[in-house]
């Protein structure tokens, strides 16, 4: 089996890893899931996470085949379109992405909202196998953490982003609308499911106890090191989830990201002073827990 090339790209402001996945003999990649920097305080957007990226692929000769997101991300914006418009590479993401673009648009109010997925150039069936260069990959529907979560399976890579982290990080949280803690536990299985020797490549990582950050790991690592999986039932699993996800407060970025990320990252258009807003519900999640 021809092995990819991984690169991860690690944004330190939201714990993201961002990755290019190449193929060692046509030196054509994909990237996965990049990050299009904002600070909401300022309301400044850059694009130095992407750039860095392109950078990469500059001074590695890599061709770029694929833009991808795992999931309509609710921690930071995407820079797929920004990507997309940089190099021409077609954007994809998982086609469940429509019933994710119809629950935000009732909770942003937004009827014009577009909620085919035509914002992007493919949307990736589960099982749907593509190509980068040489390298076969094929997507596994991962819901969850979101309807349409998916992972990209390339050679023995897999990239699960938010539903196993790092071993000693366990899971993603299983709240966020359209989010299922039991889903997540058959998504988890799954991945599980793949040879043990499989690289596994997660899609956060929060340095617990102020370790280096880590985004790499194996299907048996995890089975035996992770104690959200290791020794735990399906039934323990959604309790453990569930109780844990109560306590968490939102993503600081979570409205704000929505609504750019159910647009494949696009920014909303300028208005006529020629500056663009974005817009935030209030009271729209009533029960959930409030930062410290
Ligand atoms: N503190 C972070 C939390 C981000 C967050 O909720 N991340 C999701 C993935 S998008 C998650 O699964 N977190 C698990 C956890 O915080 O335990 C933020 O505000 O952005
Ligand atoms: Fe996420």
């Amino acid at each position: 089996m021809l092995r990819p090339e991984v690169a991860g790209f690690y944004d330190q402001r939201t714990g993201s890893i961002q990755y290019v996945v190449a193929c060692p003999n046509s030196r054509r990649c994909a990237i996965i899931d990049p990050v299009l920097d904002f600070d909401e305080k300022s309301g400044s957007t850059a694009t130095t996470n992407a750039d860095v990226i392109l950078d990469h692929l500059q001074r590695h000769d890599l061709k770029l085949d694929w833009v991808l997101d795992t999931h309509p991300h609710a921690d930071h914006f995407s820079a797929a379109a920004y990507l997309r418009a940089k190099t021409g590479a077609p954007m994809a993401i998982g086609e469940h992405i429509r019933d994710v673009q119809r629950i935000w648009r009732d909770i942003y109010n937004w009827p014009g909202l577009a909620c085919d997925g035509s914002q992007w150039d493919r949307l990736f069936r589960d099982g749907e196998p593509f190509k980068i260069g040489e390298l076969d990959a094929r997507v596994l529907h991962s819901p969850g953490h979101t309807l349409a979560s998916i992972s990209y399976i390339v050679g023995d890579a897999a990239f699960i982003h938010d539903t196993l982290f790092m071993p000693d990080s366990g899971t993603a949280r299983a709240d966020f609308p359209g989010g299922s803690a039991e889903s997540l536990w058959q998504s988890i299985q799954a991945i599980l499911s793949l040879p043990d020797e499989t690289r596994l490549f997660t899609g956060h990582d929060y340095m617990p106890g102020g370790r280096q950050p880590l985004w790499e790991s194996t299907v048996a690592d995890q089975k035996r090191n992770n104690p959200h999986v290791a020794g735990q039932s399906r039934h323990d699993f959604i309790h453990l989830r569930e109780t844990r996800d109560r306590t968490l407060p939102m993503p600081r970025l979570i409205l704000h990201a929505l609504q750019v990320n159910i647009q494949g990252g696009e920014l909303p258009p300028a208005e006529e002073n020629g500056r663009r807003y974005l817009k935030i519900p209030i009271d729209a999640f009533p029960s959930s827990a409030w930062s410290s």
